[in-house]
Protein backbone atom coordinates (compact mmCIF):
# COMPACT_ATOMS: atom_id res chain seq x y z
CA UNK A 1 0.00 0.00 0.00
CA UNK A 2 1.17 3.71 -0.90
CA UNK A 3 0.14 5.21 2.14
CA UNK A 4 3.77 6.22 3.05
CA UNK A 5 3.46 10.43 2.73
CA UNK A 6 6.37 12.71 0.09
CA UNK A 7 6.55 16.38 -0.16
CA UNK A 8 4.70 15.57 -3.93
CA UNK A 9 1.27 14.70 -1.98
CA UNK A 10 1.11 18.63 -0.49
CA UNK A 11 0.53 17.90 3.20
CA UNK A 12 0.62 20.55 5.31
CA UNK A 13 -0.41 21.07 9.13
CA UNK A 14 -1.32 24.05 10.97
CA UNK A 15 1.44 24.92 13.87
CA UNK A 16 -1.48 25.44 15.92
CA UNK A 17 -2.76 21.95 15.45
CA UNK A 18 0.15 20.00 16.79
CA UNK A 19 1.24 22.87 18.69
CA UNK A 20 -2.24 22.63 20.84
CA UNK A 21 -1.41 22.07 24.26
CA UNK A 22 -4.63 20.86 24.69
CA UNK A 23 -6.35 23.48 27.30
CA UNK A 24 -10.09 23.24 26.98
CA UNK A 25 -12.93 25.43 28.54
CA UNK A 26 -13.21 22.58 31.01
CA UNK A 27 -9.47 21.37 31.77
CA UNK A 28 -6.17 22.90 31.69
CA UNK A 29 -3.42 21.93 29.27
CA UNK A 30 -2.23 18.18 28.92
CA UNK A 31 0.43 18.80 26.81
CA UNK A 32 3.95 20.83 27.31
CA UNK A 33 4.21 23.88 24.65
CA UNK A 34 6.35 22.33 21.50
CA UNK A 35 8.87 24.82 19.47
CA UNK A 36 7.65 25.74 16.14
CA UNK A 37 11.15 24.77 15.04
CA UNK A 38 10.61 20.93 16.13
CA UNK A 39 7.44 21.06 15.03
CA UNK A 40 8.93 21.43 11.51
CA UNK A 41 11.76 19.53 11.75
CA UNK A 42 8.99 16.64 12.81
CA UNK A 43 6.31 17.57 10.36
CA UNK A 44 9.11 17.20 7.52
CA UNK A 45 10.15 13.44 9.01
CA UNK A 46 6.77 12.62 8.79
CA UNK A 47 6.83 13.21 5.05
CA UNK A 48 4.58 16.56 4.94
CA UNK A 49 5.20 19.16 2.57
CA UNK A 50 4.48 22.44 4.82
CA UNK A 51 3.26 23.80 7.36
CA UNK A 52 0.72 27.14 8.30
CA UNK A 53 0.47 29.60 10.83
CA UNK A 54 -0.82 32.42 12.96
CA UNK A 55 1.03 35.06 13.46
CA UNK A 56 0.72 34.32 17.32
CA UNK A 57 1.60 30.60 16.66
CA UNK A 58 4.91 31.82 16.05
CA UNK A 59 5.74 34.71 17.53
CA UNK A 60 4.17 35.66 20.87
CA UNK A 61 1.71 38.36 20.76
CA UNK A 62 3.16 41.40 21.66
CA UNK A 63 6.85 40.24 21.31
CA UNK A 64 9.52 43.22 20.66
CA UNK A 65 11.03 43.67 17.43
CA UNK A 66 14.10 42.18 18.41
CA UNK A 67 12.45 39.22 19.82
CA UNK A 68 10.46 38.63 16.99
CA UNK A 69 12.84 38.65 14.48
CA UNK A 70 14.78 36.20 16.07
CA UNK A 71 12.37 33.70 15.99
CA UNK A 72 11.61 34.36 12.33
CA UNK A 73 14.70 34.07 11.80
CA UNK A 74 14.68 30.24 13.57
CA UNK A 75 11.54 29.12 11.59
CA UNK A 76 13.38 30.61 8.35
CA UNK A 77 16.63 28.32 9.14
CA UNK A 78 14.29 25.17 10.00
CA UNK A 79 12.87 25.75 6.72
CA UNK A 80 16.16 25.88 4.89
CA UNK A 81 16.97 23.30 6.81
CA UNK A 82 13.92 20.81 5.85
CA UNK A 83 12.95 21.97 2.85
CA UNK A 84 9.12 22.72 4.03
CA UNK A 85 7.11 25.45 2.55
CA UNK A 86 4.88 27.62 4.20
CA UNK A 87 1.85 27.97 1.37
CA UNK A 88 -0.42 29.41 4.30
CA UNK A 89 -0.52 31.97 6.86
CA UNK A 90 -3.07 33.26 9.22
CA UNK A 91 -3.94 35.94 11.74
CA UNK A 92 -5.26 34.98 15.48
CA UNK A 93 -8.12 37.70 15.87
CA UNK A 94 -9.90 35.91 18.12
CA UNK A 95 -7.27 35.16 21.36
CA UNK A 96 -6.50 38.30 22.92
CA UNK A 97 -9.37 40.12 24.89
CA UNK A 98 -9.53 42.88 22.66
CA UNK A 99 -10.83 40.41 20.13
CA UNK A 100 -14.44 39.23 22.77
CA UNK A 101 -16.28 41.42 19.75
CA UNK A 102 -14.14 40.37 17.31
CA UNK A 103 -11.38 42.23 14.98
CA UNK A 104 -13.26 44.08 11.50
CA UNK A 105 -16.37 43.41 13.07
CA UNK A 106 -16.16 44.43 16.48
CA UNK A 107 -18.68 47.32 18.08
CA UNK A 108 -15.91 49.24 18.65
CA UNK A 109 -14.06 50.95 16.20
CA UNK A 110 -10.87 51.14 17.38
CA UNK A 111 -10.59 47.41 17.52
CA UNK A 112 -11.38 47.34 14.03
CA UNK A 113 -7.98 49.54 13.07
CA UNK A 114 -6.03 47.43 15.65
CA UNK A 115 -7.24 44.44 13.88
CA UNK A 116 -6.72 45.32 10.57
CA UNK A 117 -3.17 46.57 11.48
CA UNK A 118 -2.55 43.54 12.99
CA UNK A 119 -3.10 41.27 9.77
CA UNK A 120 -1.76 43.98 7.41
CA UNK A 121 1.80 42.89 9.18
CA UNK A 122 1.45 39.89 8.99
CA UNK A 123 0.96 39.95 5.19
CA UNK A 124 4.13 41.08 4.62
CA UNK A 125 5.52 38.43 6.22
CA UNK A 126 3.41 35.83 4.53
CA UNK A 127 4.54 37.33 1.54
CA UNK A 128 7.93 36.96 2.83
CA UNK A 129 7.76 33.52 3.41
CA UNK A 130 6.63 33.03 -0.25
CA UNK A 131 2.78 31.93 0.94
CA UNK A 132 0.02 32.66 -1.22
CA UNK A 133 -2.99 31.27 0.26
CA UNK A 134 -3.80 34.42 2.90
CA UNK A 135 -6.57 32.63 5.45
CA UNK A 136 -9.31 34.69 7.03
CA UNK A 137 -11.22 32.95 10.40
CA UNK A 138 -13.63 35.03 12.04
CA UNK A 139 -14.19 33.24 14.50
CA UNK A 140 -14.73 35.85 17.26
CA UNK A 141 -16.97 38.05 14.00
CA UNK A 142 -20.35 37.15 15.42
CA UNK A 143 -22.94 37.39 18.34
CA UNK A 144 -24.58 36.04 21.34
CA UNK A 145 -27.23 38.32 21.47
CA UNK A 146 -29.77 38.97 18.46
CA UNK A 147 -29.98 42.97 19.60
CA UNK A 148 -26.08 43.66 20.02
CA UNK A 149 -25.01 43.25 16.40
CA UNK A 150 -26.27 45.05 13.58
CA UNK A 151 -25.39 42.33 10.88
CA UNK A 152 -25.98 44.81 8.03
CA UNK A 153 -23.51 47.21 9.30
CA UNK A 154 -21.01 44.00 10.71
CA UNK A 155 -21.36 42.55 6.79
CA UNK A 156 -20.56 46.44 5.18
CA UNK A 157 -17.12 46.37 8.09
CA UNK A 158 -16.24 43.18 7.24
CA UNK A 159 -16.39 44.12 3.31
CA UNK A 160 -14.55 47.29 3.86
CA UNK A 161 -11.82 45.04 5.79
CA UNK A 162 -11.58 42.55 2.95
CA UNK A 163 -11.58 45.59 0.00
CA UNK A 164 -8.70 47.24 2.14
CA UNK A 165 -6.60 43.99 2.55
CA UNK A 166 -7.22 43.00 -1.19
CA UNK A 167 -6.03 46.81 -1.94
CA UNK A 168 -2.95 46.21 -0.10
CA UNK A 169 -1.82 43.11 -1.62
CA UNK A 170 -2.32 44.47 -5.28
CA UNK A 171 -0.53 47.63 -4.66
CA UNK A 172 2.50 45.58 -2.69
CA UNK A 173 2.80 43.22 -5.56
CA UNK A 174 2.29 40.26 -3.67
CA UNK A 175 1.41 36.84 -5.30
CA UNK A 176 -1.27 35.98 -2.28
CA UNK A 177 -5.14 35.70 -2.54
CA UNK A 178 -7.45 35.54 0.41
CA UNK A 179 -9.50 32.35 1.66
CA UNK A 180 -12.56 33.05 4.20
CA UNK A 181 -12.95 30.05 6.57
CA UNK A 182 -16.85 29.55 7.13
CA UNK A 183 -18.11 28.55 10.59
CA UNK A 184 -21.51 28.60 11.87
CA UNK A 185 -21.17 29.37 15.73
CA UNK A 186 -18.08 28.67 18.73
CA UNK A 187 -16.63 30.45 19.58
CA UNK A 188 -19.43 33.28 19.20
CA UNK A 189 -23.19 32.06 19.87
CA UNK A 190 -23.46 32.91 15.82
CA UNK A 191 -20.78 33.46 13.43
CA UNK A 192 -21.25 35.81 10.25
CA UNK A 193 -20.38 33.75 7.26
CA UNK A 194 -21.20 30.64 8.87
CA UNK A 195 -21.12 28.59 5.50
CA UNK A 196 -19.88 27.84 2.60
CA UNK A 197 -23.08 29.63 0.87
CA UNK A 198 -23.42 32.63 2.80
CA UNK A 199 -19.55 33.48 2.41
CA UNK A 200 -19.68 32.77 -1.54
CA UNK A 201 -22.92 34.88 -1.59
CA UNK A 202 -20.90 37.72 0.54
CA UNK A 203 -17.65 37.43 -1.75
CA UNK A 204 -19.39 38.58 -4.82
CA UNK A 205 -20.20 42.00 -3.18
CA UNK A 206 -16.28 42.97 -2.98
CA UNK A 207 -14.06 45.09 -4.93
CA UNK A 208 -11.83 42.12 -5.69
CA UNK A 209 -13.74 39.34 -5.94
CA UNK A 210 -10.85 36.95 -7.76
CA UNK A 211 -8.87 37.71 -4.83
CA UNK A 212 -10.95 36.14 -2.46
CA UNK A 213 -12.43 32.66 -2.29
CA UNK A 214 -12.77 30.10 0.59
CA UNK A 215 -11.15 27.65 3.23
CA UNK A 216 -13.79 25.45 4.13
CA UNK A 217 -13.36 22.96 7.25
CA UNK A 218 -14.91 19.45 6.99
CA UNK A 219 -16.51 19.79 10.75
CA UNK A 220 -17.94 23.20 10.53
CA UNK A 221 -20.12 22.46 7.51
CA UNK A 222 -21.06 19.04 9.38
CA UNK A 223 -21.92 21.56 12.96
CA UNK A 224 -24.07 22.76 10.83
CA UNK A 225 -25.56 19.56 9.59
CA UNK A 226 -24.50 20.59 5.70
CA UNK A 227 -22.70 17.66 3.49
CA UNK A 228 -19.38 18.85 3.41
CA UNK A 229 -18.54 16.92 -0.37
CA UNK A 230 -21.43 19.04 -1.54
CA UNK A 231 -20.39 22.08 -0.16
CA UNK A 232 -16.94 21.72 -2.53
CA UNK A 233 -18.15 20.22 -4.94
CA UNK A 234 -20.28 23.64 -5.40
CA UNK A 235 -17.04 26.05 -4.26
CA UNK A 236 -15.00 24.53 -7.31
CA UNK A 237 -18.10 25.06 -9.06
CA UNK A 238 -17.71 28.84 -8.50
CA UNK A 239 -13.54 28.53 -8.90
CA UNK A 240 -13.64 29.62 -4.98
CA UNK A 241 -11.91 26.16 -3.41
CA UNK A 242 -8.93 28.46 -2.88
CA UNK A 243 -7.66 25.75 0.40
CA UNK A 244 -9.22 23.52 2.36
CA UNK A 245 -9.11 22.78 6.28
CA UNK A 246 -9.24 19.11 6.56
CA UNK A 247 -10.91 16.77 9.72
CA UNK A 248 -13.09 14.73 11.43
CA UNK A 249 -16.34 16.00 13.05
CA UNK A 250 -18.83 13.05 14.20
CA UNK A 251 -22.54 14.74 13.73
CA UNK A 252 -23.81 18.13 15.00
CA UNK A 253 -22.05 19.14 18.18
CA UNK A 254 -19.10 21.17 19.19
CA UNK A 255 -16.11 21.48 16.80
CA UNK A 256 -14.32 17.96 17.54
CA UNK A 257 -11.07 18.73 14.86
CA UNK A 258 -10.64 14.74 14.66
CA UNK A 259 -8.09 13.57 12.51
CA UNK A 260 -9.58 13.27 9.11
CA UNK A 261 -11.58 10.53 8.42
CA UNK A 262 -12.32 9.79 11.82
CA UNK A 263 -15.90 11.39 11.24
CA UNK A 264 -18.12 11.01 8.52
CA UNK A 265 -15.52 8.49 6.53
CA UNK A 266 -17.88 7.77 3.24
CA UNK A 267 -18.15 11.47 3.45
CA UNK A 268 -14.27 11.95 3.57
CA UNK A 269 -14.12 9.23 0.51
CA UNK A 270 -16.54 11.37 -1.34
CA UNK A 271 -14.71 13.98 -0.72
CA UNK A 272 -11.17 12.85 -1.39
CA UNK A 273 -12.45 11.11 -5.02
CA UNK A 274 -14.06 14.72 -6.01
CA UNK A 275 -11.14 16.48 -4.96
CA UNK A 276 -8.21 14.41 -6.50
CA UNK A 277 -10.36 12.82 -9.49
CA UNK A 278 -12.53 15.38 -10.01
CA UNK A 279 -16.55 15.41 -10.36
CA UNK A 280 -17.23 12.08 -11.99
CA UNK A 281 -18.82 14.09 -15.10
CA UNK A 282 -15.24 15.73 -15.14
CA UNK A 283 -14.59 19.39 -14.28
CA UNK A 284 -12.02 20.51 -11.79
CA UNK A 285 -9.97 18.94 -9.45
CA UNK A 286 -8.53 20.53 -6.85
CA UNK A 287 -5.08 21.14 -6.74
CA UNK A 288 -3.89 23.37 -3.39
CA UNK A 289 -2.37 21.60 -0.47
CA UNK A 290 -4.18 19.23 1.44
CA UNK A 291 -4.02 21.28 4.71
CA UNK A 292 -5.03 19.54 8.08
CA UNK A 293 -6.81 21.80 10.73
CA UNK A 294 -7.08 18.95 13.40
CA UNK A 295 -6.65 19.33 17.31
CA UNK A 296 -4.64 15.92 18.66
CA UNK A 297 -6.88 14.83 21.28
CA UNK A 298 -6.76 16.07 24.88
CA UNK A 299 -6.01 12.48 25.62
CA UNK A 300 -2.51 11.60 23.75
CA UNK A 301 0.70 12.60 25.12
CA UNK A 302 3.59 13.52 22.03
CA UNK A 303 3.74 10.18 20.60
CA UNK A 304 0.17 10.35 20.22
CA UNK A 305 0.30 14.32 18.64
CA UNK A 306 3.09 12.34 16.11
CA UNK A 307 0.83 9.35 15.39
CA UNK A 308 -2.34 11.64 14.82
CA UNK A 309 -0.33 13.58 12.51
CA UNK A 310 0.79 10.59 10.38
CA UNK A 311 -2.85 9.19 10.62
CA UNK A 312 -4.01 12.13 8.47
CA UNK A 313 -1.97 11.76 6.04
CA UNK A 314 -1.81 8.11 5.84
CA UNK A 315 -5.71 7.87 5.89
CA UNK A 316 -5.74 10.49 3.32
CA UNK A 317 -3.67 8.07 0.74
CA UNK A 318 -5.83 5.15 1.89
CA UNK A 319 -8.61 7.19 0.55
CA UNK A 320 -6.93 8.18 -2.62
CA UNK A 321 -5.86 4.61 -3.43
CA UNK A 322 -9.94 3.52 -2.41
CA UNK A 323 -10.61 6.11 -4.69
CA UNK A 324 -8.56 5.28 -7.75
CA UNK A 325 -9.89 1.24 -7.30
CA UNK A 326 -13.62 2.37 -7.49
CA UNK A 327 -13.56 4.90 -10.34
CA UNK A 328 -11.35 2.32 -12.10
CA UNK A 329 -13.97 -0.67 -11.06
CA UNK A 330 -16.08 -1.56 -14.92
CA UNK A 331 -19.35 -2.36 -12.44
CA UNK A 332 -18.66 1.12 -11.18
CA UNK A 333 -18.93 2.52 -14.36
CA UNK A 334 -21.55 0.36 -15.04
CA UNK A 335 -23.42 1.48 -12.53
CA UNK A 336 -22.78 5.31 -12.75
CA UNK A 337 -24.04 5.35 -16.13
CA UNK A 338 -27.27 3.10 -15.09
CA UNK A 339 -27.61 5.70 -12.39
CA UNK A 340 -27.75 8.07 -14.73
CA UNK A 341 -24.75 9.79 -13.29
CA UNK A 342 -23.54 10.78 -16.69
CA UNK A 343 -26.59 11.68 -17.96
CA UNK A 344 -26.61 14.44 -15.70
CA UNK A 345 -23.94 16.21 -18.16
CA UNK A 346 -25.83 16.26 -21.35
CA UNK A 347 -27.31 19.91 -21.42
CA UNK A 348 -31.18 19.75 -21.19
CA UNK A 349 -31.86 20.95 -24.01
CA UNK A 350 -30.16 19.92 -27.37
CA UNK A 351 -27.42 21.52 -29.28
CA UNK A 352 -28.83 24.76 -31.03
CA UNK A 353 -32.83 24.05 -29.32
CA UNK A 354 -34.16 27.02 -28.46
CA UNK A 355 -36.48 27.60 -25.85
CA UNK A 356 -39.35 27.93 -28.44
CA UNK A 357 -38.35 24.18 -29.70
CA UNK A 358 -39.14 23.25 -26.24
CA UNK A 359 -42.18 24.34 -25.92
CA UNK A 360 -43.36 23.02 -29.44
CA UNK A 361 -41.96 19.70 -28.61
CA UNK A 362 -44.93 17.92 -27.63
CA UNK A 363 -42.45 14.32 -26.40
CA UNK A 364 -41.23 16.49 -23.75
CA UNK A 365 -44.46 17.43 -21.86
CA UNK A 366 -48.39 16.62 -23.90
CA UNK A 367 -47.11 13.32 -25.33
CA UNK A 368 -44.60 12.77 -22.81
CA UNK A 369 -45.40 9.34 -21.11
CA UNK A 370 -44.94 10.77 -16.85
CA UNK A 371 -46.19 7.19 -15.57
CA UNK A 372 -43.25 5.31 -17.46
CA UNK A 373 -41.05 7.79 -16.58
CA UNK A 374 -41.84 7.42 -12.91
CA UNK A 375 -40.75 3.45 -13.08
CA UNK A 376 -37.37 4.29 -13.79
CA UNK A 377 -35.09 3.16 -10.94
CA UNK A 378 -31.95 4.55 -10.67
CA UNK A 379 -30.16 2.35 -8.96
CA UNK A 380 -28.27 4.73 -6.03
CA UNK A 381 -28.10 2.30 -2.84
CA UNK A 382 -26.15 -0.10 -5.58
CA UNK A 383 -23.56 2.15 -6.15
CA UNK A 384 -23.37 3.07 -2.39
CA UNK A 385 -22.98 0.03 -1.71
CA UNK A 386 -20.06 -0.58 -4.31
CA UNK A 387 -18.84 2.48 -2.71
CA UNK A 388 -18.69 0.90 0.99
CA UNK A 389 -17.06 -2.31 -0.35
CA UNK A 390 -14.22 -0.22 -2.11
CA UNK A 391 -14.05 1.67 1.05
CA UNK A 392 -13.96 -1.46 3.13
CA UNK A 393 -11.36 -2.76 0.38
CA UNK A 394 -13.71 -5.86 -0.19
CA UNK A 395 -12.90 -5.18 -3.53
C1 LIG B 1 -8.75 27.92 14.92
C2 LIG B 1 -9.95 27.44 14.18
C3 LIG B 1 -9.62 26.90 12.85
C4 LIG B 1 -9.07 27.90 11.91
C5 LIG B 1 -7.77 28.44 12.35
C6 LIG B 1 -7.38 29.55 11.41
S1 LIG B 1 -7.74 28.90 13.98
O1 LIG B 1 -7.99 26.83 15.37
O2 LIG B 1 -10.62 26.48 14.98
O3 LIG B 1 -10.70 26.25 12.25
O4 LIG B 1 -8.81 27.26 10.68
O5 LIG B 1 -7.55 30.80 11.96
MN1 LIG C 1 -12.62 23.31 13.53
MN1 LIG D 1 -9.96 25.49 10.31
Amino acid sequence: MAAQPTPADRFTFGLWTVGWTARDPFGDATRAPLDAVEAVHKLAELGAYGMTFHDDDLIPFGAETVARDEQISRFKKALDETGLKVPMVTTNLFTHPVFKDGGFTSNDRSVRRYALRKVLRNIDLAAELGANTYVLWGGREGAEYDLAKDVRAALERYKEGLNLLTQYVTEKGYDIRFAIEPKPNEPRGDILLPTVGHAIAFIGELDKPELVGLNPEVGHEQMAGLNFAHGIAQALWHGKLFHIDLNGQRGIKYDQDLVFGHGDLLNAFALVDLLENGAPGGGEAYSGPRHFDYKPSRTEDYDGVWASAAANMRTYLLLKERAAAFRADPEVQEALAASGVAELNQSTLGQGETLADLLADRGSFEEYDVDAAAQRGFGFVRLNQLAVEHVLGAR
